[in-house]
């Protein structure tokens, strides 16, 4: 099979993916119980509330202005005066309803690890060696890792199909580029694209040996490649790592902008490809020995097992 890409003006082009407006919304019928986090700043919200009896988590975050709109936006907008001194004075801007949206996400049904992940709760940095990780944490995972049935309708094209930007189709060294749920596509300076390899039998950075080097070489350089070409961001403008520990396990690489402050990609959860791959290259072993600190929530039940080892 061929590698596949798809044509770059489409991608170029901000299109939401579904399209159309959606008749039936998820939202209209959200009976809200709490809200998880809020943040003025990032300007987001997220609830937990029901949709006809389901638990769901609702997602609000105000896109950010669009350069592309901006005279669109100042032409078209009523302006009502707040106050006025001197030189300075301060408006409401009263934008026409497309130059005003509102990026949602919705999961639905959400189980009680979603609502948890949301949940705004104090963190603590744990320290795995190779042995915690054998011996504690992959026991907690096997059995209470969130599903990957989203990454697995990605790979096997029953979902999200026409928002792939790249894909090698290699069982071992292949992988699939499209945009992370977090980005809109609306502007380049928040860019997030995901990778998720073929391989099923990776499920973290934890896995990787220097037997895994020609996919992670091979990522990086079409990943890298497809995004300079379809958006026109260099590799020096990118940030390109590996969360751990991630939430969901299989295999994925975070592509994004290096202007974009992405959540998580802080020292103390991202691992640079560029780096995990000069770590394998001089020690195959390295990810199965070494200790890698990662933080967890207070009630992750993960940090519970931590402290039942007696390792915190
Ligand atoms: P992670 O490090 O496992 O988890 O990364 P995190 O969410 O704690 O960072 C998984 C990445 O996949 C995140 O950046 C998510 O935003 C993204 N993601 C999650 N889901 C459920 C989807 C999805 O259904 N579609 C797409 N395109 N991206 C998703």
């Amino acid at each position: 099979m061929a590698e596949r890409e798809n044509d770059g003006a489409a991608a170029k082009r901000p299109k939401t993916d579904a399209g159309e407006l959606s008749s039936d919304s998820p939202v209209s019928d959200f009976k809200i119980t709490r809200i998880l986090r809020e943040c003025a700043r990032e300007k987001n919200i997220f609830i937990h509330g029901k949709v006809k009896d389901q638990d769901a988590v609702v997602i609000l975050e105000k896109a950010p202005i669009r350069k592309d709109t901006l005279s669109e936006l100042l032409k078209s907008s009523q302006l009502q005066l707040e106050m006025k001194n001197d030189v300075y004075s301060t408006y409401q801007l009263q934008a026409p309803a497309h130059l005003n949206e509102i990026k949602t996400t919705v999961i639905c049904p959400a189980t009680e690890k979603h609502v948890k992940k949301y949940l705004h709760q104090e963190v603590f940095l744990v320290e795995e060696s190779g042995e915690d990780y054998r011996t504690v944490t992959l026991p907690y995972i096997s059995s209470q890792s969130f599903s990957v049935q989203w990454v697995h309708n990605i790979l096997e094209k029953k979902a999200e199909a026409d928002r792939i930007v790249f894909e090698d189709p290699d069982p071992l060294t292949g992988f699939v580029l499209l945009p992370d749920f977090k980005w809109d596509k609306k502007q380049i300076q928040d860019l997030y694209l995901i990778a998720i390899v073929h391989r099923r039998d990776v499920k973290s950075l934890r896995d990787l040996t220097s037997e895994h080097l020609p996919l992670l070489t091979n990522l990086r350089s079409k990943g890298e490649d497809t995004i300079q070409r379809q958006y026109g961001v260099p590799p020096s403008k990118l940030r390109v790592y590996f969360h751990y520990q991630p939430s969901y396990h299989h295999l994925h690489v975070h592509f994004t902008s290096l202007e974009y402050n992405a959540p998580g990609c802080g020292v103390e959860r991202a691992h640079l490809l560029s780096d995990v791959i000069q770590n394998l290259q001089a020690d195959s072993s390295y990810y199965h020995n070494r200790s890698l600190a990662f933080p967890l929530r207070a009630d992750d039940g993960l940090l519970l097992k931590f402290k039942e080892a007696g390792k915190l």
